[in-house]
């Protein structure tokens, strides 16, 4: 079995540290000496640690013929070619789970502060504006129909947490979630029509791409407000953008987008608009209980040949192959 780990793109420090300290761990060089790095260690590589951000494409994984594990940092891992990766028997990891609470905590955040337009009072008060005028009046949170467009593990989290405000929650997902306690809307346009605030927590990927497209952001409407935790892919920014800039969608909230960390320059000046810079998941307790599962799901590996927390395409196509 090769077992030579490979780390693709940056990861938090300490992971890092501990790859190259603990486990020798080679690092994927993203310079011109890539293909020879390649060429010489490619053959040698049993397992990948990589993130969301980076993934391992198809054409990488072709380059990595011993490949047994991608083990992924963080619970999205739409960079990486899962079909290419279940074709070849390679097993995928995420972090699922550890990190709930902080992205559902980071949605409620954003709402709160795009309503009641908090980011924006603070920049008014420390400008010196408030002496000369009241700030203007924003709008309620509490109450206010909340629609989840994904109602998975994080999707449910929010809701739950909707729910605490006094706020009816609906969902849209692929599929109606049995035993749900919301009502289901049978598409993203029908559910962004019925409620105040649309909050997206699906997976990103090509299933998801644009799956808020124009046509769903017009039936969200100009008293509709948008908060988006999930992918920047799964929102047709220009769209957004030009709604926004016209006054046909009430605000938005987004700690994610298309072309990261490329932030549109047309929304900075938009007061409706709150911009987090991808920080859901990033507090110190989540963080570090991601770098452990990540870790936990490469000590599997080695031992073993499995991993704690399969993604769902990989547990259910079964594509475990030791290496
Ligand atoms: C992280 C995320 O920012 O888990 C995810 O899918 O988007 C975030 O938790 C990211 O994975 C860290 O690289």
């Amino acid at each position: 079995m090769n077992r030579r780990i490979l780390q693709v793109g940056p990861l938090k420090p300490s992971l890092a540290a501990t790859l190259t300290e603990r486990y020798n761990a080679l690092v994927l060089p993203d310079d011109d000496t890539r293909s020879g790095f390649l060429a010489e260690h490619g053959p040698t590589i049993g397992a990948v640690v990589t993130t969301g951000r980076t993934g391992v494409s198809a054409d990488l994984m072709a380059r990595l013929p011993s490949l047994g594990v991608i083990v992924n940092f963080g619970v999205g891992y739409d960079t990486t070619d899962v079909e290419a990766a279940v074709e070849r028997g390679v097993l995928v990891s995420n972090t699922p789970d550890v990190l709930t609470d902080c992205v559902a905590d980071t949605a409620i955040g954003l709402a709160i502060d795009t309503l009641r337009g908090l980011s924006a009072a603070d920049r008014f008060v420390r400008r010196g504006d408030w002496p000369q005028a009241a700030y203007p009046l924003t709008r309620k949170v509490s109450g206010k129909r909340v629609g989840i467009l994904g109602l998975g593990r994080i999707g449910r989290a929010i809701a739950t947490r909707f729910e605490a405000f006094g706020c009816p929650v609906s969902y849209h997902s692929r599929r109606e979630v049995p035993g749900s306690p919301y009502p289901y809307a049978v598409s993203p346009a029908e559910l962004a029509a019925e409620v105040d605030i649309l909050v997206l927590a699906t997976s990103g990927g090509s299933g998801t791409q644009h799956l808020v497209d124009r046509k769903v952001l017009e039936a969200l409407g100009s008293e509709g407000y948008l908060i988006n935790i999930a992918r920047g892919s799964v929102v047709d920014q220009d769209a957004l953008v030009e709604l926004l800039l016209e006054g046909d969608i009430a605000g938005a909230g987004l700690d994610v987008y298309t072309d990261e960390p490329e932030v549109p320059a047309e929304l900075m000046a938009l007061d409706n608009v709150v911009l987090l810079p991808h920080l859901a998941s990033g507090t110190v307790e989540t963080r570090a209980a991601m770098e452990q599962l990540t870790l936990d799901n490469l000590d599997r590996w080695l031992a073993d040949g499995t991993v704690l927390t399969p993604v769902p395409e990989v547990a259910s196509r079964g594509a475990a192959r030791s290496r």
